[in-house]
């Protein structure tokens, strides 16, 4: 945290200052953490900094259960509200013992506003919930492990009578230009006399929303304009623009946001995909927010390492398996030039999972989360759902439908996708805007399975061409092998660097050679620390998958180097 010239707190939940106005202050630092068994009575004490998961504070390190957090706040307003960025997977908020808030999602960020605040100080307490109960549909053991505790940042507002929701900068492109639309939603506390207006200002230009009318306790503001001329975004050159809106109330300036935008569109012709008009190869990792001993509570500067390690191989493609991101990650994702295929919370829900009363909603929940939040980012392509779940059966193809359509409804502008492995039985061929295949020849090899990847592929694919009426683009989202680090063999057997070596450099090499293949992300990135309880666990040795092509501390194998010799040798543009 630091002091701004204006001495207002600025803070770091994003990369950048989000508020000239709006007092923003980020509650980090240490807070009183007690661990609570079954009956609610406090079991354990501890203090943990926030953010972080709580398997980093000694004693906790394996812990499964409910823990309440306190720390105590000032305020000097009486309309307040809270942004929490990520509680793991349950939250409950309470203000001075009163309950405020619930939340379900580890993923996805939300925000608690709260009126009729007295100034001076005041209690805020959390209970993080990260068991795998019945009412948790999302959240289940799996082959990533879902960590406990406040695990994004939190930070406390201080507002008027009135504040933005969120800004949305829709930016559409063509042959004279760029057309801009605005859209804002404004939300106030209670039903004044005010009268409330607001501007946008992007690249020099300033729009006027006009008089603002609420509908109840909120309303949706648009305006539009042109530019002639912008610096476009694309990796090579990832030009950023800060759109700022501010908020009057009765002419006086009472709230603001700022948010970073590029000028940068996607089109799908046929198999291509177009960024910006150029037809793109997609090359790089699946990544899993977890590291070493902190877990999914990634410090910025390993968000920024991860990335430029990413970056050394010749990738220009991350996809955030297998749920939305930290907001920094893809602030550093803007800034530093990378595609992003960002996905909703879904890893191999079988259709039993998928009948849970609560997938429907806590589904549409974190989409919609997903999709407010993230809206703004040039890095974010493609929108992913339901990562291998129950695509070949009706009623799993039902909610595969339901999910494309939010997906739809709340962005048109970036393409939609699912990564498969129910490959010749999948019935949501078509429903998709990119066709996403995760395939593992040469590792997952026992059922008789063992075809070069190209062959495989082509199996594939020609079976999906029976389904589908027009050509669409083809991602091999999940291609890969595991290595223990620091396991060399001669004879190159399973689980040695220099078995993982042979099957990465077959893969890039056969795959990217196919003109129909227009991106690549290997599993995966780092290694990973799983759930106990998953299914698999024993073919995941040291409680991790192991396919990383560095360790769960970011130390290279020898898998990193093969991938860099081929990643740099194929282009990002076709
Ligand atoms: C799947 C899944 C990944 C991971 C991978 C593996 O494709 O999508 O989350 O579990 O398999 O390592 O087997």
């Amino acid at each position: 945290m630091s002091v701004s010239k204006k001495g207002m707190l600025i803070n770091m939940i994003r990369m950048f200052e989000t508020h000239e106005k709006r007092i923003q202050k980020e509650l980090g630092g240490l807070w009183k953490l007690e661990t609570l068994d079954s009956e609610g009575n406090i079991s354990g004490s501890y203090t943990a900094v926030i953010p972080s998961c709580w398997e980093s504070v000694i004693g906790l390190e394996d812990y499964r259960g409910r823990a309440k957090y306190s720390v105590n706040i000032s305020t000097s307003s009486k309309n307040l509200r809270f942004v929490f960025k990520g509680i793991s997977h349950t939250g409950d908020i309470y203000l001075d013992g009163k309950h405020i808030g619930h939340h379900y999602n580890a993923y996805t960020p939300f925000t608690v506003p709260v009126s009729g605040c007295t100034e001076g100080e005041h209690l805020l307490e959390v209970i993080a919930d990260n068991r795998f109960t019945p009412d948790s549909s999302l959240h289940v053991p799996n082959d990533y492990r879902t960590y406990g505790g406040i695990n994004r940042p939190v930070a406390l507002e201080e507002l008027g009578n009135a504040y933005i929701e969120y800004l949305h900068v829709k930016n559409t492109r063509s042959d004279d230009g760029w057309k801009t639309q605005f859209v804002a939603k404004v939300c106030r506390f209670e039903d004044n006399r005010s009268s409330y207006t607001a501007t946008a200002s992007l690249a020099g230009k300033t729009v006027d929303f006009g008089n603002i009318v609420f509908e109840g306790s909120s309303a949706i503001i648009t305006a539009s304009t042109e530019f002639d001329s912008v610096n476009e975004w694309l990796p090579e050159t990832p030009n950023l623009y800060i759109a700022h809106i501010k908020l009057f109330e009765n002419g006086e300036y009472i709230d603001d946001l700022k948010e970073r935008i590029g000028f940068r569109d996607i089109k799908i012709y046929g198999e291509k995909i177009l960024v910006n008009g150029k037809q793109v190869f997609l090359k790089g990792f699946n990544r899993h927010e977890d590291y070493g001993t902190l877990g999914s509570a990634v410090p910025e500067n390993v968000m920024n390492y991860d990335l430029d390690i990413i970056a050394s191989t010749g990738s220009n493609f991350v996809r955030t398996c297998h749920y939305p991101n930290d907001e920094r990650f893809l602030d550093l994702c803007d800034e530093k030039g990378f595609f992003v295929w960002e996905e909703g919370h879904a890893r191999g829900l079988n259709e039993d999972r998928m009948k849970n009363p609560n997938f429907k909603k806590q589904s549409a929940d974190c989409i919609e989360e997903m999709v407010l939040n993230h809206f703004n980012h040039p890095s974010i392509i493609i929108w992913g759902i339901l990562n291998e779940c129950a695509s070949h059966t009706e009623y799993g193809a039902e909610c595969y439908k339901l999910q494309y359509d939010q997906l739809k409804e709340l962005d048109p502008s970036r393409p939609r996708t699912s990564a498969t492995c129910q490959h010749l039985k999948d019935l949501c061929y078509g429903m998709e805007d990119i066709i996403s295949l995760n395939i593992y020849p040469r590792w997952y090899t026992w059922y008789g399975n063992d075809y070069a990847p190209l062959e495989h592929y082509k199996k594939i694919k020609e079976y999906i061409d029976t389904c589908i009426s027009s050509p669409k683009p083809v991602i091999i989202s999940e291609c890969g092998a595991a290595a223990i680090y620091g396991y060399r063999a001669f004879s190159h057997v399973k689980w040695s660097e220099d078995r993982q070596c042979d099957v990465l450099k077959e893969l890039i090499e056969e795959l990217s050679s196919s003109d129909e293949i227009s991106g690549i992300a290997i599993w995966q990135f780092a290694d990973c620390r799983i759930d106990d309880d998953f299914r698999d666990w024993n073919s995941r040795p040291k409680t991790q998958n192991n396919k990383g092509i560095v360790d769960i501390y970011r130390n290279p194998k020898q898998g990193y180097y093969t991938v860099k010799d081929c990643f740099t040798k194929i282009k990002e543009y076709k």
